[in-house]
């Protein structure tokens, strides 16, 4: 039986020995160079962003994104026990891509009170989760105490629970309400250090969609541009907690917003890593780029920043979070959102582009189970958690009970060739009693 017929004519390949199936797969030699600068660790231009776009070779874009995913983390494939709390839908913005976001007397319009919080800190605690993941709308009138009060509540209720909550445009507008510090950068340092006093571990990545002024006029006019989003994150990094960063594609934006968006992300990441990097002895260019995935030797000390870590004095980028764009329901509903082939690519491109980020993580909700699979292939090295319940979107004919169990998340994990490992918040390694579920951070 012929397998594979060979290719002549103007486009043969060169001659491979081995399998005859093999011979189908043709290099794109615009790759060569790129191959070379991530083989080295030296960091991609947004131009080699662009070529990695357009090559019609997934197979080494993906390969790539493999190999630095393998250097930074092995054959760990990181997952949390967590839950998500939305505490209101009710939203003063109406930005065309979101499904969630209700007015007040509005049908399927819900605000949760602080009972209501405490039940779910204490379901979460008793299911063994070691973080609540929480935001919602920008409610127009709850006081800034409810935020406060929750925290405190949550605290009280599950005190090992790690609490990542508020994305970027939530607290803009809780600096608002609050009227702490004024309408700048103090009043943005205000607002998180009332709320780290209360109990706020981490921020959550969400609302930054992407970097770019066309994008957001027309498709979430009223939220906060980047410069906004970017600061926020630099405030909260400045008061030493960490966050991630997500990208919310395959609306109306082009591939090389995308590639913007990743720039101005791993440009603030150089900042707020540079004075660690010079405590690690990680080489840096002319620029100031501090490429964490390049080959082992780059690295004398850790290649990885941690809490703790030597000549770490702030918080930093975590993790980078690709959301593909879900049209049901929405504003943006007559858009097809983006095919598997091009979650696989963009996740890749993240995870070669943003060289600095520790980690890049496929949100299993919204890539769904089996495509997070693939995307472990392709440079993912975490896929969240538990979850249980999510209200932003929703898979098709399903509501927003989302759970999956450990086993079914370690079970996606070992098929696709990795050991599931479970992490905390800040990505520190989570040792559980396997009889009582009692579970502490290594290292903490
Ligand atoms: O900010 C809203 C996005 C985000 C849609 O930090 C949509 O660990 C797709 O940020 N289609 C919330 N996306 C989710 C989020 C997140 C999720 C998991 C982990 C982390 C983390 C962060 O979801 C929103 C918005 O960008 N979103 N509507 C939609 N129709």
């Amino acid at each position: 039986m012929t397998l594979a017929a060979p290719i002549s004519g103007a486009h043969a390949a060169p001659a491979v020995a081995g399998h005859p199936a093999l011979r189908t797969r043709r290099r794109d030699s615009a790759l060569t160079d790129i191959a070379r600068k991530v083989e080295t660790g030296e960091r991609l231009t947004v131009a080699d962003g662009a070529v990695l776009f357009a090559t019609p070779d997934i197979h080494e874009v993906c390969r790539l994104a493999d190999m630095v995913r393998r250097r930074l983390h092995g054959d760990a494939v990181f997952y949390n026990i967590n839950r998500h709390l939305n505490y209101s839908n009710i939203c003063a913005l109406s930005c065309k891509f979101c499904a969630f976001h209700r007015k007040k007397d509005q049908d399927g319009a819900y605000e949760h009170n602080l009972d209501d919080i405490r039940v779910e800190a204490r379901k979460a605690r008793e299911s063994g989760a070691t973080e609540m993941h929480i935001v919602g709308g920008l409610h127009p009138w709850l006081p800034f105490s409810y935020y406060t009060d929750m925290l405190r509540a949550i605290g009280e209720e599950a005190p090992q629970i790690h609490i990542k909550a508020f994305t970027a445009v939530e607290i803009v507008h809780l600096q608002r309400i609050s009227k702490r510090g004024g309408d700048g950068y103090e009043g943005v340092l205000a607002v998180l250090r009332d709320l780290i006093a209360a109990g706020l571990g981490s921020l959550p990545g969400g609302g930054a969609e992407v970097f770019d002024d066309r994008v957001h006029d027309e498709a979430f006019k009223g939220k906060i541009r980047s410069d906004q989003w970017l600061d926020v994150h630099r405030a909260a990094h400045e008061l030493g907690i960490n966050s991630n960063a997500t990208m919310l594609y395959g609306h109306i934006e082009e591939r090389s917003e995308r590639l913007h968006h990743m720039e101005l992300l791993r440009l603030q990441q150089d900042h707020t890593l540079s004075a660690w990097a010079d405590a690690q002895g990680i080489a840096k260019d002319a620029t100031g780029a501090v490429v964490l995935t390049g080959p082992a030797a780059n690295y004398p000390n850790e290649r990885l920043p941690m809490p703790g870590s030597r000549g770490l004095k702030t918080g930093y980028f975590q993790t980078i979070i690709p959301l593909p764009f879900f049209p049901n329901a929405s504003e943006l509903e007559y858009l097809p959102g983006p095919t598997g082939l091009e979650n696989l690519r963009t996740l890749a491109i993240a995870r070669l582009m943003l060289d600095n980020f520790p980690h890049v993580k496929a949100f299993w909700i919204m890539q769904t189970l089996p495509m997070a699979q693939l995307e472990l292939q392709a440079g993912a090295d975490d896929i969240d958690g538990t979850v249980v319940w999510y209200d932003i979107t929703k898979a098709v004919g399903e509501g927003n009970h989302q759970e999956t169990s450990v086993g079914d998340l370690a079970r996606a994990i070992r098929e696709a060739g990795f050991t599931a490992v479970e992490r905390d918040t800040v990505y520190r390694r989570v040792e559980r009693d396997a009889k009582t579920g009692a579970w502490q951070s290594a290292g903490a």
